[in-house]
């Protein structure tokens, strides 16, 4: 008998949360689409070639478009598709289904925030970079459309707690399902770190923007982005780890060596991640070296649960290939599912991020930082954990849950798999040629092509490295035409699989697994571990934070743009 493919309405009926789960992820691709137009530009202007010229006037100046790529990118997009899918992870881990209309009011309170957002971003009144860094003055509507950004997320933690205290209540004494403790503690860790930016926005950017106060201090500001803006990275990375840990081992064919492991490295981020702002503030003046060096320190520790992944990640992906058949020692790393382009994008993202986190330990010490900082090393770092361990992942995981929610086939799985492998390469490309140039002493954020700078003899001795630049920006824009024809293919396509064709959620299990364990009856404390966090922030902060309310020095708003 033939099985029928499920009609539109019905794709919906069993889990409603699939189409604001949906919405969300869609939602965040396509603001990925217009942040990743600028990428290709940025990185010519690190090869010495402008092509600015050609858009304007559209657009206005390489800030423009650079303020653009961060916040649609790093912002919007990682936070749209995080809430997407953690929300849809979680509730079919659980078997809790999400409180539908607070789901749909963040997706609201998202949209509106994204508007308010992108209008003055895209008219030029916001050319403040994704750091918005004061006394750069931008337009009220942009600062308002941030908060209202934060404030959708923490609707999306106040949901994914909420379910998990409900799934406590009906399971009293049984350890919480991995996917679920992974993606609360990251919530969690998120709730905390939202804080900063809460401050700074209602109580400085806002009013000040709108001109009720006359000026904010920049070093207050600056330090509330940061409580934030550090472990927002561990936010855009937790949820390629659910993936990772969660799922790639039963896509690779295997299991995940430990499920305890998991958990441990899930409550490391959720204690570590805030307390570590100052590493990027070593060369700012206010803050005392005492709690730079302290805030190192704890830097250091919040690598620990990203190398107990490594080895983790690694062993059970070593298993997952002698299952297929791999022999010998590296045998197994061929017989990975290297067709399939939903594992070869995590693969390849993991493998970019070995070199992302080494970079990342350099930064974190307060004496190498001093020679990388505000150079192109920097960006060179990032875009290995961001733009491509987590964008990436995202990609891999979208490859799965987009068919699985909407019934539609993968578009051209070749054309994917060639996506993600010149995205990885290219990106290689881009952090060799950025890091290098990084040491030779070229500025990040600097619009170095439009003065002709090789020719004039201004960065000359970079004249190699940009030629790395150059190629990568011709692969990343073929790469990225690849992935998002992909995706809106997918989207777009009228076919629809028969119901027994339909991917699954490929949930993993665990060789080592959380029953009759007493500390992984300990772990499950996440309120316990919320509160140890939380005091720890206070210790690292309240110090140099009580100094600068008590010496505040408000300066009034710029436009340098
Ligand atoms: Fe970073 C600056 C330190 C991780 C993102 N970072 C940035 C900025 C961004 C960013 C966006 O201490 C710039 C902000 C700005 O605009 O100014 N970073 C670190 C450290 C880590 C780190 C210590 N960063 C990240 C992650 C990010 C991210 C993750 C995004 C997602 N970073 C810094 C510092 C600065 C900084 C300073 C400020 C610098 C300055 O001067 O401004 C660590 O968390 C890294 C730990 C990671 C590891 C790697 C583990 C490897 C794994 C993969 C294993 C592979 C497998 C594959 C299993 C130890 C888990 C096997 C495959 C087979 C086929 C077999
Ligand atoms: C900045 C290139 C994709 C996040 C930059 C810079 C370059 C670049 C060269 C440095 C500009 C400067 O310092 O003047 C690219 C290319 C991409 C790409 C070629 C792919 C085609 C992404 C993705 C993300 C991302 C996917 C995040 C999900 C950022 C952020 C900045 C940045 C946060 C910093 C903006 C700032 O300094 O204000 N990009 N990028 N990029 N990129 Fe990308
Ligand atoms: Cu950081």
């Amino acid at each position: 008998m033939a099985v029928r493919s499920v009609s539109p309405e019905d794709i919906y009926a069993t889990h409603p949360e699939k189409k604001v789960s949906l919405y969300f992820m869609v939602l965040g691709f396509i603001a990925l689409t217009i942040g990743v137009i600028f990428g290709p530009f940025q990185i010519f202007n690190y090869a010495d070639i402008d092509l600015y010229p050609a858009l304007q006037p559209l657009f206005k100046s390489y800030y423009q478009g650079l303020t653009l790529h961060g916040v649609l990118n790093a912002i919007v997009f990682t936070q749209f598709f995080i809430q997407g899918s953690l929300l849809y992870l979680q509730a079919r881990d659980s078997n809790v289904r999400p409180l539908m209309p607070v789901a749909w009011a963040a997706w609201w309170i998202a949209l509106i925030g994204l508007a308010l957002a992108a209008w003055p971003l895209l008219l030029n009144d916001a050319t403040v970079l994704y750091t918005f860094y004061a006394p750069l003055q931008g337009h009220w509507a942009f600062y308002v459309g941030a908060a209202l950004i934060i404030v959708s997320s923490l609707v999306s933690v106040f949901l994914s707690v909420e379910m998990w205290v409900r799934w406590k209540k009906q399971n009293p004494g049984k350890p919480t399902p991995l996917v679920t403790f992974m993606t609360t503690a990251t919530w969690m860790m998120w709730g905390l770190a939202a804080i900063g930016l809460v401050v700074s926005a209602v109580f400085f950017l806002i009013p000040w923007s709108l001109g009720w106060v006359k000026g904010v201090d920049p070093l207050i500001t600056r330090t509330l982005f940061w409580w934030s803006g550090h472990p927002i990275v561990y936010f855009w990375l937790l949820p390629a780890y659910v993936s990772w840990y969660g799922l790639l081992p039963r896509q690779a064919g295997g299991k995940l060596i430990s499920d305890p492991l998991a958990r441990m490295a899930f409550l490391g981020f959720l204690v570590f991640s805030t307390p570590v702002g100052f590493h990027h503030q070593f060369a700012d003046p206010g803050i005392s070296a005492f709690w730079k060096g302290v805030h190192t320190v704890l830097t250091m520790m919040v690598a620990i649960p990203s190398l107990m992944t490594a080895f983790t990640i690694a062993a059970s992906l070593e298993l997952a290939g002698r299952a297929n058949g791999g022999k010998g020692m590296l045998g197994w790393i061929k017989a990975l599912p290297w067709n399939n382009p939903s594992v070869v994008a995590q693969l390849l993202g993991a493998i970019a991020f070995i070199f992302g986190g080494a970079g990342g330990i350099v930064n974190a010490s307060f004496t190498l930082d001093y020679v990388v900082h505000n150079t192109t090393w920097i960006p060179g770092h990032f875009h290995l954990p961001v733009a491509t361990a987590s964008t990436l992942t995202f990609f891999g995981i979208a490859f799965w849950l987009i068919p699985h929610i909407t019934h539609k086939p993968l578009a051209a799985p070749r054309t994917a798999l060639a996506g993600v492998w010149l995205w990885f390469v290219g990106m290689m490309f881009m952090a060799f040629g950025m890091h290098m140039m990084g040491l030779q002493g070229v500025p990040r954020r600097a619009h170095i092509s439009a003065m002709n700078a090789v020719n004039e003899g201004i960065y000359a001795s970079s004249a190699f490295y940009m030629v790395f630049n150059a190629i990568a920006g011709v692969l990343l824009t073929i790469a990225a035409v690849q992935l998002f024809y992909v995706l809106y293919a997918t989207l777009l396509s009228r076919r629809r699989l028969p119901a027994d064709q339909v991917p699954e959620i490929p949930f993993a299990e665990a060789i080592s697994g959380p029953e009759g364990k007493n500390g992984v009856k300990v772990m499950d404390r996440l309120f316990f571990w919320w509160g140890a966090a939380t005091l720890l922030v206070l210790i690292v902060y309240m110090p140099t934070l009580v100094q600068l309310f008590i010496h505040m020095v408000p300066v009034p708003g710029m436009r340098l743009w």
